[in-house]
């Protein structure tokens, strides 16, 4: 017999334990595997057993008859092959799948939603499976930090490649998980482009939001109207010479962040932020009088004029031409720091806008300065300004992006030593990008009002890849991860310890990543 005090005592443990702790969800096994992924994946079982071993004569066996799904069979097969001389075999898959394979299969798992997706590693099979190849491209990413990071050196990959018997079960919080970044304040050319749709594909982003004009550049050829690339994309912030996306380039930056399953969402901002326009032609202004081209920091001075007809002749044409050359569904009308109109004015404005949008079959996003406007159904709202009232946007049951400025912000320095960056949200130590939760600081929103997160770039400050890069990594994978994982089992000990695990990984792929002190970085 147990003594009275021993059951007490072991009632007053399991109280206690039961109240100090809410119900969680099981959280993920931090053995081996869990300890290299970001984003943390929703469920993640160590498995016993030897190791599955990659040789020369393992195959990739993919679901027939899909391009997209035999495409990441030869994205497996690059990532791992380890003799130059012999890629691995992408080949379709037969109905009895033999032992010894990775097979990335379609079909339904866990969860129906598209993106998801498992991952079983057996010692004698690997599987990849997915209800669509988006979820299949994100498996891939997760198997992609399961293997050493010495596989990111092409010419010298370890033989033989293992990996630990596991099982993944994934699937997104957010279905919106941006990026932004502002090409307009500093112009960044297709390849630079195209290595950050790279990067963030790493980390499951799905949105890849570009700021394509401001008052210190106009970037991308709009065939009507010429002279808005051909002169206001001829500078940039400091003066140096800008530049411009042809529209068959956009088209391709399109096509490539597709390839990576990432949506390509425009901005072109208006009504203000638009001095590179009032420059390029002088009718869009209200006295006909073309300014100067900018390349200074102010905001807030330029507006278009928005009693006149050709106005919206202008916009029509610019959306016309923007939607066809973009598969999205979204078109981003800015609508941010807009001081040279009345409310009325602006309102109107915001009304007019969204409709040409609507016209050319995308939904419309502003900043949140247009929660105050007319909003159609499909109009979504990107919070940005710390202490903006959000409870209009909530009565006006509008979906959400979130990118609170004091966390989101990339451009923010992260202390007072970065060499670049503002600080009018505040520093952004690495830390504090990922201790929050979008439902927490959007508490007058109804949480499945909450689209996703997004982080923004914007480029004062910023002229270079290696700027870039300093100032998103390690910061956007939190963001990635608040957007991608369960917010029960996020939490910061787990993550700092699995990005400080991406050191080895980032230095080999050359992103010139900032050594956060908040990180016990592994190289
Ligand atoms: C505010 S965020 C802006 C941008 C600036 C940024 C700098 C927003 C909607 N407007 O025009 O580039 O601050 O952090």
């Amino acid at each position: 017999m147990p003594s009275r005090q021993a059951v007490l005592a072991a009632l007053l443990f399991f109280t206690l334990a039961s109240c100090a702790r809410p119900a969680r969800p099981p959280r993920p096994d931090v053995r081996i595997p869990t300890q290299t992924l970001v984003p943390l994946p929703a469920v993640v079982e160590a498995r016993s057993g030897p190791p599955f071993t990659i040789t020369a004569t393992t195959k990739i066996l993919v679901t027939p008859g899909d391009s997209n799904v035999r495409r990441i069979g030869l994205l497996a097969a690059d990532l791992l092959t380890f003799s130059e001389q012999s890629p691995l075999v992408v080949e379709d898959a037969p109905a009895e799948i033999p032992a010894g394979h990775l097979h990335l299969a379609i079909g339904p798992g866990q969860s129906p939603h598209p993106e998801s997706y498992e991952i079983t590693i057996a010692t004698d099979a690997v599987s990849l499976r997915a209800p669509s190849p988006a979820g299949l491209f994100y498996a891939l990413q997760t198997l992609r930090q399961l293997l050493p990071p010495a596989v990111e050196h092409r010419a010298a990959r370890p033989v033989p490649l293992s990996l630990e018997p596991v099982h993944i079960a994934d699937t997104p919080r957010y279905a919106w998980r941006g990026a932004m970044l502002d090409v307009s304040r500093h112009f960044f050319r297709p390849p630079d482009v195209k290595r950050y749709i790279d990067l963030i594909a790493m980390l499951k982003i799905n949105r890849l939001h570009l700021v394509l004009s401001n008052d210190q550049g106009w970037r991308l050829e709009i065939k009507s109207w010429p002279n808005l690339a051909r002169h206001g994309g001829s500078t940039e912030v400091g003066g140096g010479p800008g530049g411009y996306y042809t529209q068959a380039e956009y088209a391709q930056l399109v096509a490539y962040a597709a390839d990576r399953f990432i949506t390509i969402v425009p901005e072109i901002d208006m009504p203000g932020h638009t001095n590179a326009a009032l420059s390029s032609y002088p009718e869009l202004n209200c006295n006909g009088v073309a300014p100067a081209l900018y390349s200074g920091i102010e905001v807030g001075f330029s507006t278009l004029c928005v009693d006149k007809d050709i106005t919206y002749k202008f916009l029509d044409d610019v959306v016309r031409e923007i939607a066809a050359l973009t598969p999205g569904q979204w078109f981003h009308i800015g609508g941010d720091e807009v001081e040279k109109l009345t409310p009325e004015q602006y309102n109107r404005f915001i009304d007019r806008a969204q409709r040409i949008v609507d016209a050319h079959g995308k939904h419309a996003i502003g900043w949140d300065e247009i929660g105050g406007a007319p909003l159609l159904p499909n109009s979504v709202v990107q919070h940005w300004r710390p202490k903006a009232d959000l409870r209009e946007v909530a009565a006006k049951r509008a979906k959400v992006i979130m990118s609170p400025a004091h966390r989101t912000y990339l451009d923010m320095k992260y202390d007072e030593a970065t060499p670049i960056g503002l600080n009018w949200a505040g520093l952004i130590p690495f830390r504090t990008a990922y201790d929050w939760d979008p439902e927490e600081i959007a508490k007058d929103l109804p949480p499945q009002s909450i689209l996703g997160v997004e982080a923004p770039l914007w480029s004062e400050t910023i002229a270079t890849m290696q700027d870039i890069e300093l100032l998103v990594f390690p910061r956007l994978a939190a963001i990635a991860e608040i957007a991608w994982s369960p917010r029960l089992g996020r939490e910061w000990n787990s993550f700092s310890r699995r990005v400080g695990a991406q050191a080895a990984r980032w230095s080999a792929l050359g992103i010139n990543f900032y050594r956060s002190p908040d990180v016990d970085w592994k190289h």
